[in-house]
């Protein structure tokens, strides 16, 4: 399908070379928009899942952003890191890696960071623009060293929904996605606990239900099978969500 599409597209461009009058008929302006949505369809297709989201600066940043979904896990055990600022918190790194890790926050806040100005999308049907910043996952992944059978990045929250624990997972392609972070701060403050302190998902070409708060533990797993009710997430095993929530 691809290589037809293709050769559409140098078909339309050697017209274009050899007639310039050819252009102003009605047939070979079609050729010619059916080309440009081809393009368009390749690059989406092709190029798509790498590209970056769009970026903001400082002054669109929204007045308020609002709190969805957890606003408090409110176990004793996430309490008790509240009241302690998340000073003996670590995040735990293990599933199919060489080297579990147990990274404390002011190693995941001494790493390189990134920090990015984004556009936060919903299912619900309201956006926010905000500043996140953290280390790269990649980074996080690549010191505990993935094992080869690894497909899918799983992310163990604290908090739970009506009895099941809240849970995401992405595939390598947006886990080494540039601007995939485990962020720790929001709006250059370390995230309030409304936001998932102390730290949190940001998969920014994904729906918001994918960018998981409270992140206790990063697990690397070649199937999502295993994992809870198997759909990938607790909105995709509650409610049918998409696992893929491409923006
Ligand atoms: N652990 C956890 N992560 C979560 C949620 C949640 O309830 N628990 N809600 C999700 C949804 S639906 C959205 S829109 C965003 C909301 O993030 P915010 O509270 O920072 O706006 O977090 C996502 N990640
Ligand atoms: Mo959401």
């Amino acid at each position: 399908m691809i290589s037809r599409r293709s050769l559409l597209i140098t078909g339309a461009g050697g017209l274009l070379a050899g007639c310039d009058a050819a252009t102003r008929s009605p047939a070979v302006k079609s050729i010619l928009s059916s080309a440009d949505e081809t393009h368009k369809f390749l690059q989406r297709s092709i190029g798509g899942r790498t590209a970056l989201a769009r970026e903001f600066r400082a002054d669109q940043m929204s007045p308020r952003f609002r709190v969805n979904g957890t606003a408090n896990p409110n176990t004793p055990e996430y309490s008790a890191h509240v009241a302690n600022r998340f000073a003996d918190w670590r995040l735990q790194v293990d599933g199919l890696v060489r080297q579990p890790l147990s990274i404390p926050l002011s190693d995941l806040r001494a790493m390189p960071q990134r920090a990015q100005i984004t556009r936060h999308d919903c299912v619900e049907g309201w956006s926010a623009i905000g500043k996140w910043q953290g280390p790269h996952l990649a980074r996080i992944l690549d010191l505990a060293g993935l094992q080869p059978a690894a497909q899918f990045i799983v992310f163990h929250c604290a908090d739970a929904i009506g009895g099941a624990p809240y849970y995401e997972s992405i595939d390598l392609v947006d886990a080494y996605h540039p601007q995939t972070i485990m962020a720790w701060a929001m709006n250059d403050k370390p995230l309030s606990v409304g936001h998932g302190a102390p730290v949190r998902l940001r998969v920014e070409r994904q729906l918001g239900y994918k960018h998981a708060k409270y992140v206790m533990r990063i697990e690397a797993v070649a199937s999502l099978a295993g994992i809870h009710k198997g759909g990938g997430g607790l909105w995709e095993d509650r409610s049918g969500y998409e696992w893929y929530a491409g923006i």
